[in-house]
């Protein structure tokens, strides 16, 4: 797969727009050179459609035929026993008591008596891409040790996986392994099918079987990222798994609020304002965005308004973040943050965090929030509770924050703070062109 390259590309993209902005605002402190602002000329942005709902259900095998008790063995054409699903080929063990499921009471043998395949047909939306996360085991009690399951999502889809049965494996121990599956829909329906292929009665075993749509996106920055919803209309509120996501909810061409939301399992950002969009984001509770476990990648943002996006952030709950609770950045992005708990992860040795951050030229304010836990462990770099990183200090008010356990409450880097920072961020990025 190239994902990390083609990720590893947009980074660099990022970066480099970001360093030629920052240049730019350097150059116009230091030098008597006027840059033009060309360099931060706003993309238009083209219009998304938001995902429909999908009807994708039952992906835990739980709903289906009473009283299967240890097992029970379907068989192809069989359409009602597991409610949305159907038996497509050979047969299949729907497992009961007979082993420990991944998730709930129910889990799947794919090799009945002999390799079985199962199918769900469910709206999908052409040209979006949907993440499919299963948990996959094998039947420890007999031949072979290597199950092989196949995924299919449409012609030329398919991917196999393999799962090694070991010693340390039991009935009720069944090391269930997380597995992950893309696609993007080419229909309005998509049938997805997993297919042993495992000759013989003892098959991978299937549970836990959930699909997240993702809209593809590109930023006003030139990023590509995919995102669970994208420009809601109106308020934003209830709970949304983001998982398999790079974004949970995203603006870039419309404005809007989120309220009472609950948002969390996205990669890189719980909430992305872009492009100049105003959106308030209130009583909503932002959570694990980044990698599982958590890495020190430099993404996992909580709450992220970039290039001119304006809004209210007020009395969320920011947690589990990977890099920051809440960044805000980019000159015309401006932020009021106001009575929002934000907790860092305390001390850890993989990541330098910030609670909440201000940079590259953002304006606003943080008042009356209390931030706690941003601890790094590890050497070169500093976690801060509050950051304002080559900001014009008076642009970002700051008062009545509650600091706890941070390895510095504030933090404040500007432009010119260059002296200080000679051998650090500023001279690697060459932000400092004037020293020796
Ligand atoms: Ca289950
Ligand atoms: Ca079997």
């Amino acid at each position: 797969m190239s994902t990390n390259n083609l990720y590893r590309q947009r980074v660099r993209l990022i970066r480099q727009k970001k360093f030629l902005k920052s240049l730019s605002r350097v150059k116009k402190i230091f030098s008597s050179l006027a840059i033009s602002s060309g360099l931060v000329a706003y993309f238009v942005f083209p219009a998304l459609a938001a995902p429909t709902p999908i009807s994708f259900a039952n992906g835990s095998f739980e709903d289906g035929i009473p009283n299967i008790g240890s097992y029970k063995t379907l068989y192809a054409g069989d359409s009602t026993s597991i409610d949305n699903w159907r038996v497509t080929s050979g047969s299949v063990d729907y497992i009961g008591t007979y082993w420990k499921a991944a998730d709930g009471s129910r889990s799947l043998d794919m090799s009945g008596n002999n390799e079985g395949a199962i199918a769900q047909t469910f709206s999908t939306v052409p040209g979006l891409s949907y993440t499919v996360t299963f948990d996959l085991s094998g039947n420890p009690a007999g031949e072979p040790t290597t199950k092989t399951l196949s995924v299919d999502a449409g012609s030329g889809t398919a991917i196999t996986y393999n799962f090694n049965v070991t010693s340390n494996q039991s009935l009720q121990n069944m090391l269930w392994q997380p597995e992950k599956y893309n696609f993007t829909a080419t229909s309005t329906s998509t049938t997805l099918t997993f297919t042993s292929e495992t000759p013989s009665a003892w098959g991978p075993a299937l549970d836990n079987v959930n699909v997240t749509p993702c809209t593809n996106l590109t930023t006003a920055n030139g990023a590509n990222l995919t995102a669970a919803v994208v420009d809601p209309s109106g308020t934003f509120s209830g709970t949304l798994d983001a998982n398999g996501c790079d974004v949970g909810v995203y603006y870039g061409s419309q404005s809007g609020s989120i309220d009472n939301a609950k948002i969390y399992g996205a990669k890189e950002y719980g909430v992305f304002v872009d492009n100049g969009q105003t959106v308030n984001v209130s009583n909503s509770y932002i959570f694990k965005i980044g990698d599982t476990p958590p890495s020190g990648n430099q993404y996992g943002v909580g709450i992220y308004y970039t290039d001119g996006a304006t809004g209210t952030v007020s009395v969320n709950t920011v947690s589990e973040y990977q890099k920051n609770g809440m960044a805000f950045t980019d000159e015309g992005t401006r932020v009021d943050a106001t009575g929002n708990t934000v907790n860092g992860s305390g001390e850890v040795p993989n990541i330098a965090q910030n609670g909440i951050e201000f940079s590259y030229g953002a304006s606003g304010s943080a008042r009356g929030n209390t931030i706690n836990g941003n601890w790094y462990t590890g050497s070169n770099w500093t976690s801060t509770g509050l950051l304002l990183f080559d900001v014009s200090a008076n642009q970002v008010k700051t008062s009545n924050n509650k600091f706890m356990n941070n390895q510095r409450n504030l933090a404040v880097i500007t432009a010119q703070s260059c002296s200080h920072q000679y051998g650090g961020f500023y001279q690697t990025y060459k932000l400092c062109p004037y020293l020796p």
